[in-house]
């Protein structure tokens, strides 16, 4: 096993590539996944009975290492994941009211499984990516150490604060000035915000595909820049592929 490697997987929606974790978890020292286990795309043609047990094997895969596998929210889980969370959300993420007792009572029994952050290698993790003015809200974007971050974005589900989570802006149809950590859009975050300068972000949650020449759909490439990377185009990734001047 090589000392460094770590694994990461952006938003699931019910496919299977991330299976590639559990063929490669030996070679691994961390497999990251970075949230969104339900609620397909209508356009993938998974079912809803498809992508929960999906999403049930990889609860399996977190048990079976717990040490190793990271398992963080996005913004499609957080409506079945917390009763506090603002149900308004459900408009905008192909929410399943159908299966939604389901899905919530499975949360709910694995709830210590699943946090919003996570940082590694110096690096942070989040469904979305932090900008400096939302992560103001909580801590201090140009002093807080990397480990307060982490806590101080993780104790936001546990306290009053949850509202926070959901703070989406123009770009995803909401009302708000800074995108949370489960909602901002690639759109919103920039090379120069201040976070980003000081730590190096991966997160998902922007969907990367188009139209192909027969009218498909196809997955695109992902966003990586100098400051961030934005990998939702439903590919595992090394982050040693990711990180410039680390390939
Ligand atoms: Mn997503």
């Amino acid at each position: 096993m090589q000392d460094n490697k770590i694994l990461i997987i952006p938003d699931v929606h019910g496919r299977e590539f991330w299976k590639e974790a559990k063929a490669r978890v030996d070679e691994c020292s961390r497999v990251i996944f970075l949230g969104d286990y339900l609620d397909p795309y209508e356009f993938e043609h998974i079912s809803i009975a498809d992508a929960f047990s999906n999403f049930q094997e990889i609860i399996e895969f977190k048990l079976a290492h717990p040490d190793k596998v990271v398992l963080l929210l996005g913004n499609h889980d957080l409506p079945y994941y917390s009763s506090d969370y603002n149900r308004l959300s459900t408009r905008w993420c192909r929410y399943c009211e159908s299966f939604a007792d389901v899905f919530a009572a499975t949360f709910a029994k694995h709830k210590n499984l699943f946090k919003l952050a996570h940082a590694e290698a110096g690096v942070l993790f989040t469904h979305a990516g932090v900008r400096s003015d939302w992560y103001a809200m909580v801590g201090n974007p140009d002093a807080d150490t990397l480990a307060e971050i982490v806590d101080n974005i993780n104790n936001v589900m546990t306290t009053s604060q949850v509202d926070l989570l959901y703070q989406v802006t123009y770009y995803r149809g909401g009302p708000d000035s800074a995108g949370s950590c489960v909602w901002a859009d690639v759109l919103e975050h920039d090379s120069a915000d201040t976070l980003s300068k000081r730590f190096y972000q991966i997160f998902g949650h922007t969907l990367q595909a188009g139209y192909n020449n027969t009218g498909g759909i196809e997955f695109a490439q992902p966003v990586i820049t100098e400051t961030f990377a934005m990998i939702d185009n439903a590919k595992c990734y090394d982050l040693d592929n990711i990180i410039p001047g680390q390939m």
